[in-house]
């Protein structure tokens, strides 16, 4: 029997699967359901709920549920060998929360075959939806956090994060403070990564450190849940934060549903999920420092491999735990992919006629710069959304696409310089990864090579490396993870991008003119808001 793998990605705006035959180093199967188009009845665009507060994003957690039944349904119809699967494991979108009420707990347990997961599912929750990495409405609740703990540098050296808006913490703590008897109604509290890995280990599942450091809850040094963090959040909290583990634990045998209905193996282990960035540490193999990330997804993060803890006194930036057992760097911003869509339906183009005005405009756009915080932006903080051009007009289709890409590349730049790495060598991955024109103002900017490895979605190829470390630890053969990860991670030879050396000439003198007019813009923006809230 073959040693087949799956891992699945609960992302923002789709669930994705990858199979890896783990001996003959093959992907065997990859499929992405899109939650707008699977599941339109839950009325979700690009996978979020629309809410009348710009500032408020939800998603509803039965849709992640139903996406699973779907997933795992079309992958029987398609006859993928799920009897042979030794293992799963996941990814999630960072940070999101599920609440679950005191029935959630049997309810998983007794998972029933003849129903749906939804079925199942009715009635377990204390909070219909779920906010999201995307929600940035809790500043409030942020500014408590922070008080409590101490500023902003204490903050980040305990949980490895200034407290953050759509971090886990102040999530709670706004839902404790607007919905108190809701959260008094809580028994347990998951992550997207958590309550996805509950349903096919039928049972309250751990959080893992990577994605347990998004948090705000968790002592990033020592991996274990911080009491001040946990004090300054919301009463009785601990009670409702299942424990802590590492990334490739087993929790044990799959739940008989998944076995009943569609035919994994009951001997197959379901494993601890972890968030998409750490999951895409391991699923591009980046397992050495100076070895970088760039995900163009929903989101756009920078991150890569750090040794020893060491956080952003600034706060900006965050440290979570890495699945290797080493630490990881990120920052994230809020408009990555659908400010560039924005940008191009702006203009009436598709992808190619995009690249096309890439081309037709030179490295630098004459000056132009765009700031595209269509929505609020997290880095830089910027709470009210907008454009901001600079020597660039509205009228400009070309120079406009130029500018968004060039600015969140330069963004990018400008704001990992606190991380101190020296960045050789990017390894691109996330939808948008998909577009070389892209890839090739990425590597003019950071002035280094772009490559791409053979699998696009790095999230569910690092779940499945992690289903099979975690399986082969179990088995008790020490794996290692430069080998587990070497195979499936190589870089494609052909997919190299390098950089023009006047183009990258270009951008080091365009970041100085790009950090005055992103520092000019946040002192207007916060001289209006004052003026406003006078
Ligand atoms: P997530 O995992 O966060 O849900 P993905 O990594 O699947 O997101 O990326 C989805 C995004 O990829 C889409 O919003 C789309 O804008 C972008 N994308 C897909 N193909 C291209 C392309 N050829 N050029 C630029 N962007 C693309
Ligand atoms: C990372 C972050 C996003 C989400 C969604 O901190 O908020 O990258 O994980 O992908």
């Amino acid at each position: 029997m073959s040693k087949l793998f799956l891992g699945l990605d609960s992302s923002t705006q789709s669930l994705s699967a990858i199979v890896i035959d783990y001996d003959s180093r093959k992907v065997v199967y990859e499929h992405s359901l899109n939650f707008d188009q699977a599941l339109p009845h839950y009325k979700t665009q690009n996978g979020v709920l629309p809410n009348a507060d710009p500032l408020v994003k939800h998603s509803p957690p039965l849709m992640w549920a139903e996406a699973l039944d779907l997933l795992f349904a079309r992958m029987k119809k398609e006859g993928v060998r799920l009897g042979d699967v030794r293992a799963v494991s996941g990814s999630g979108q960072q940070h999101g929360s599920v609440y679950f009420n005191t029935r959630a707990a049997g309810a998983l347990t007794k998972l029933n075959a003849q129903k749906s997961l939804v079925e199942n599912l009715r009635g377990v929750f204390s909070r219909a939806t779920s906010p999201i990495w995307m929600d940035s409405s809790t500043s409030r609740e942020c500014g408590e956090i922070r008080r409590r703990l101490g500023g902003i540098r204490k903050t980040a050296q305990l949980t490895g994060s200034d407290a953050f808006e759509r971090f886990t913490g102040p999530q709670i703590r706004k839902f404790y403070k607007t919905d108190r008897a809701a959260y008094e109604k809580t028994a347990s509290i998951a992550l997207v990564s958590s309550f996805m890995a509950s349903l096919l280990a039928g049972k309250i599942a751990p959080i893992d450190h990577g994605d347990g450091a998004g948090m705000n809850l968790m002592d990033i040094r020592k991996k274990a849940w911080l009491p001040e963090a946990l004090a300054a959040t919301a009463p009785k909290l601990r009670a409702k934060l299942p424990p802590l583990a590492d990334s490739w634990q087993v929790i044990g045998p799959v739940s008989s549903y998944f076995v009943k209905k569609y035919g994994l193996n009951p001997v197959a282990r379901a494993l601890v999920w972890s968030g998409d960035n750490p999951c895409s540490i391991v699923g591009l193999g980046i397992v050495r420092e100076g070895m970088t990330g760039i995900s163009l997804g929903t989101s756009d993060t920078f991150f890569g491999p750090m040794a020893r803890c060491r956080t952003d006194g600034r706060g900006e930036g965050h440290v979570f735990c890495s699945p290797t057992g080493d630490y990881m760097t990120l920052i994230c911003f809020k408009n990555g992919s659908l400010a560039r869509e924005k940008i191009r339906n702006t203009y009436g183009m598709d992808w190619n006629e995009f690249n096309q005005a890439l081309a037709d405009t030179p490295p630098g756009n004459h000056g132009g710069i765009l700031l595209p915080w269509c929505e609020s932006e997290i880095v830089p903080r910027v709470n009210v959304p907008g454009l901001h051009r600079e020597n660039l007009g509205a009228g400009e289709p070309s120079a406009n696409c130029r500018a968004v890409v060039e600015a969140q590349m330069l963004a990018m730049r400008l704001h990992s310089q606190w991380m101190k790495v020296e960045t050789r060598r990017i390894y691109a991955t996330g939808g948008a990864s998909a577009n070389s024109a892209i890839l090739q103002v990425m590597a003019d900017v950071m002035g280094c090579p772009v490559v791409r490895i053979q699998v696009s979605k790095s999230a569910a190829l690092g779940a499945a490396l992690m289903a099979a470390y975690g399986w082969l630890a179990e088995e008790g053969e020490k794996p290692d993870w430069e080998r587990v990860v070497s195979v499936f991670t190589a870089p494609m030879a052909k997919s190299e991008i390098k950089p023009n050396k006047k183009a990258t000439r270009v951008y080091e003198k365009m970041l100085k003119a790009y950090a005055e007019f992103e520092r000019a813009t946040l002192r207007r923006i916060a001289k209006v808001k004052s003026i406003a809230t006078a």
